[in-house]
């Protein structure tokens, strides 16, 4: 068993020398007064070349956070933020709603303002050190992070640390928040000797209930027309496996409803479309057994509900959702696992059940109705080809023409997942269902920061686009060196906010006068001229035949180290 004696002058160093020691690499920090300590200690190791995470200033603490959790959905390791006091927690706190509801784990952390009016190193010295104190700074987030705790002396320092990254990993992970004092920071902790290599290790899979297994492997094997609806599983590669080995094994259709991941390949000729934005998938209401595995909202009981006799069997981490106030999908088989160690398993169990020539005639069924739905979504798009404006399905379209082994999307809202086929897992990362708006912009450099090689493409609505703090992300990008190509599908307005309005009030004066106030986003900036504040590429695209050629030349830019901004005109239907 491993030790290892820390040499810091201060808590806030042997702070970072233990983050790198527990394998954290990346420390996005948006500081104030209250990092005194740390920017010292930042100095002191680069002077020294001694390890510790990599530093990254973030000019907003919303991009911080959907950085982090960018960073960790494609590359699977945790990073750590750190923001100002009560304030910083203000603004990173949307950010921290989407990655609890995500079970991203981030390392979050906050400054406190000094205790001390005076008489320690770091006691108060400014205005904001009095009136940036709260009662309980950390209620702001409880809800939302595993746990919290404040750092109160450095005798701690290793238990308080070990505690938080432990529980950021144990499942289903999410967020914690740590509150970091001023004067702790500063004090110098004495002689540190820590554990090393740790030993507090939580990661551990979740196996399912084997005769829950098989309750669930006999009814999928007699099912005529059994469904499965994923969300969120893919974001373990091995649940992309499973998934594909369980749906061959019994020939069942596979939707992805509102899918944050790639959870299935696109072109697998068991893929029965998405289910997406308040639709309905057709095979839905012909299901008569149905298997959601990851999926909060597998289809929305407003607009259709499964046949009341077909069986619903739910898999999933949590599979219940504990953490939503309410949530009542029928659930006969409970499943509780990680998708990645249960989907093999229960591959196999419905293998063992299930009649080949049965799978053969599901099979055949399925693939037809794949061809079929995939020819008419092409339609939809080819017809936009020749319009006088843009249509969302030909952009989709022209993104998909240009994706590649080397290229993740991520996607806020407006790519049709129907006419851009991803069939990598890790290809494809969107907002999650919390939808805290701006997500996107600062995913897409957490991705490019997990995954250097890759060309990542953020699309996103001009709506997104104003809410991810653009400028902030277009300095990261090319501060740190993470160029993006951000494609933004400028409808200018907030067609969600006009629909909402519309399917609550079909009949109202607004529709027929045509006029949604709160909803208009014009006059419209030029988005692209923003490119160039940070010697980025930008251009406006206008017709649909110009699109291919800029998304090429966008994608040059970004290859050549510029971030790149297509500020695209165009509407969802185009006539
Ligand atoms: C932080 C936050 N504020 C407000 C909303 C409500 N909201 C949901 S979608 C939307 C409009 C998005 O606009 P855009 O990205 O242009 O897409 P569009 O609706 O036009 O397709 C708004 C304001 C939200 N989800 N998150």
């Amino acid at each position: 068993m491993g030790t290892r004696t820390l040499t810091a002058d201060t808590t806030a160093e042997a702070y970072l020398e233990l983050l790198k020691d527990r394998g954290i690499d990346v420390f996005l920090g948006n500081a104030g007064t209250d990092f005194a300590s740390l920017v010292e200690a930042f100095a002191r190791f680069e002077a020294e070349g001694r390890a510790a995470p990599r530093p990254l200033l973030v000019p907003h603490e919303f991009v911080a956070v959907s950085m982090a959790h960018g960073y960790y959905a494609a590359g699977g390791k945790p990073a750590a933020v750190m923001v100002h006091v009560n304030v910083g927690t203000g603004n990173a706190s949307t950010a921290i709603i989407t990655a609890a509801r995500a079970n991203v784990p981030v390392l979050m952390s906050a400054g406190r303002t000094p205790v001390t009016e005076e008489g320690l190193p770091g006691a108060r010295d400014l205005h904001i050190h009095w009136a940036q104190e709260s009662f309980d700074q950390a209620a702001m987030l409880r809800e939302y992070v595993k746990w919290d705790y404040e750092l109160r002396t450095p005798v701690q320092l290793e238990s308080v640390v070990d505690r938080a990254l432990e529980l950021m990993l144990a499942e289903p992970r999410g967020p914690v928040y740590l509150t970091l004092p001023r004067e702790v920071l500063a004090t110098s902790p004495g002689a540190m000797t820590i554990t090393s290599p740790a030993r507090r290790h939580s990661r551990s899979e979740r196996f399912p209930d084997p005769a829950r297994i098989e309750e669930a492997a006999r009814l999928l094997a007699r099912a005529e027309h059994p469904v499965v609806l994923v969300s969120a599983a893919g974001i373990d590669p091995r649940a992309v496996t499973g998934l594909v080995a369980l749906a061959e094994a019994g020939g069942l259709g596979v939707i992805e409803a509102d899918p944050i991941y790639m959870n299935f390949p696109h072109g697998h000729d068991l893929h029965l479309g998405y289910n997406q934005s308040g639709t309905t998938n057709p095979s839905l209401a012909e299901a008569d057994a149905l298997l959601v595995i990851e999926a909060d909202v597998p289809w929305y009981p407003a607009l259709q509900k499964p046949r009341p006799d077909a069986p619903v069997i739910h898999l999933g981490a949590d599979p219940f959702f504990s953490r939503y106030p309410m949530r009542s999908y029928l659930c006969d088989v409970p499943i509780a696992a990680t998708p990645g160690a249960a989907l093999p398993l229960l591959a196999e169990a419905v293998r063992r059940h299930t009649d080949r020539s049965d799978v053969r005639r599901r099979s055949e069924r399925i693939a037809a109705e794949h061809r079929a739905r995939r020819a008419a979504w092409e339609q939809t798009a080819l017809r936009q080809a020749d319009k006088a404006t843009i249509g969302f399905a030909w952009a989709s379209r022209c993104i998909g023409e240009v994706l590649d082994e080397e290229t993740v999307v991520v996607n806020e809202y407006p790519l049709d997942r129907r006419l851009a086929a991803f069939d990598r897992p890790g290809s494809y990362f969107a907002s999650p269902h919390s939808s805290g708006l701006g997500f996107g912009l600062g995913a897409a450099l957490g991705v490019k920061l997990a995954r250097p090689q890759a060309a990542v493409i953020a699309t996103v609505g001009d709506g997104a686009y104003f809410f991810g703090q653009p400028l902030s992300c277009l300095f990261t990008q090319r501060a740190h060196g993470l160029p993006v190509l951000t494609v933004i599908f400028n409808n200018q307005q907030w067609e969600a906010v006009k629909s909402g309005a519309l399917a609550v009030h079909p009949k109202g004066v607004a529709k027929d006068r045509n006029r949604f106030p709160l909803s208009e986003l014009t006059p419209s900036p030029r988005f692209e001229e923003m490119a160039k504040t940070v010697d980025g590429h930008g251009e406006r695209v206008e017709r649909p035949g110009d699109l291919p050629a800029a998304l090429k030349r966008g994608l040059a830019a970004v290859r050549e180290g510029r971030p790149a901004v297509l500020n695209v005109l165009c509407q969802r239907a185009v006539s």
